[in-house]
């Protein structure tokens, strides 16, 4: 009887802990709204992805997905508070909710959402990993690399991939590690290291910073995928949905020939595809929590994929990416979103 009465009473408790831990888990848009501003976990900094200038105006591609949310919520893309985060760091500051929603060059993993708990919201980059290297050196393939020293950033997949690729070809090498990029890539420009290894969208940047960038080269193979995307905490499927839709916005967008320069005059347009993403038909911002027009606010103030990847990274960017594997589905690439309907 005893027994019985305290089982039910651990029950209870374990329950009311569960519940207890489940709402401190919901509820993210609502803490945004009260707040007055988005909390952003962002890149310590790396032009092009997310980096403040001295002002402390941050500008870069996950940071405008940040200003896109904001401006699908607030109707206001500058309310945002961006939070600089190193590779390791930017988990820990997820998970005990320091930021809202993590955009900062993070690779989509199994790992990441079943190990720590996240869901990425989808994949804003398609990238992968590459290797940079000095130009007397007369490498022509990563293969050639054998006995290397490689400098490479700690809590991120680069160090992963390093080792696979190097043990996967029976090759020697010595990981030379740093907890920054910007530590990583002195140390190379410096001759620490015969390589430096990141995402291929973050060689680009580091190569431009190098004493000589022209010493340098980007070898030809990519070793990994690295789909990057913004990440939330499991247990708030509303916030999940909206950080998702924001980008499946920017994405249709573009489709559709939607842009920040020409929404106004899109509102006029007939085609049912145009009139439910800016809000005039259906009210799909409701599921949302944030009302019709959300779309048109995220594309208005923000802009759309092809604007934002152009303005940060691609021609009108310092960096000139190319669109490759991240120009839209209608043009040969990836990026492709479900329909708003
Ligand atoms: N995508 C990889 C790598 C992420 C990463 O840290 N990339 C570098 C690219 S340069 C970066 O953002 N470094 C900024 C810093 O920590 O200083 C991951 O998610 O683990």
């Amino acid at each position: 009887m005893l027994k019985t009465k305290i089982l039910m009473g651990l029950l209870a408790l374990a329950l009311f802990a569960a519940l207890g831990q489940a709402a401190a888990r919901a509820g993210t848009l609502d803490q945004v709204q009260r707040r007055g501003f988005l909390i952003c976990g962002s890149s310590p900094g790396v032009a092009g992805f997310g980096l403040p200038d001295d002002k402390g105006n941050w500008t870069g591609f996950d940071v405008d997905f940040c200003r896109a949310v904001a401006g699908a919520i607030f109707n206001d893309a500058s309310k945002v508070k961006f939070i600089p985060l190193s590779g390791k760091d930017r988990f820990t500051a997820l998970q005990s909710g320091e930021v809202d929603v993590l955009a900062r060059n993070t690779t989509w993993t199994i790992s990441r959402e079943t190990g720590q708990g996240f869901l990425f919201a989808g994949i804003t980059y398609f990238d992968g990993q590459g290797f940079l290297v000095r130009k007397k050196l007369n490498l022509s393939s990563a293969l050639e690399l054998s006995g290397a020293s490689i400098c490479v950033q700690q809590g991120t997949t680069t160090e992963l991939n390093l080792a696979d690729f190097f043990r996967g070809n029976n090759m020697k090498y010595e990981p030379v590690n740093f907890a920054s990029a910007d530590e990583a890539v002195k140390a190379y420009d410096g001759g620490r290291c015969d390589a430096y290894t990141t995402d291929a969208s973050g060689l680009y940047v580091q190569r431009l910073r190098l004493a000589d960038p022209d010493d340098s080269v980007v070898l030809p193979e990519i070793i990994s995928k690295e789909p990057l995307g913004p990440v939330v905490r499991q247990g708030d499927d509303q916030w999940f949905n909206l950080v998702k839709w924001v980008n499946f916005a920017m994405i249709n967008a573009e489709e559709l020939g939607v842009s920040s320069k020409n929404a106004d005059e899109k509102a006029k347009s007939d085609r049912p595809e145009i009139r439910r993403l800016l809000g005039f038909e259906g009210n799909f911002g409701e599921g949302l929590g944030v009302g019709a027009e959300w779309a048109y606010r995220v594309v208005k103030l923000v802009g759309n994929y092809g604007e934002v990847f152009d303005r940060n990274l691609g021609e009108s960017s310092n960096l000139k990416i190319k669109r490759g594997i991240n120009a839209l589905w209608t043009k040969g690439g990836l990026q492709y979103a479900p329909p708003i309907r």
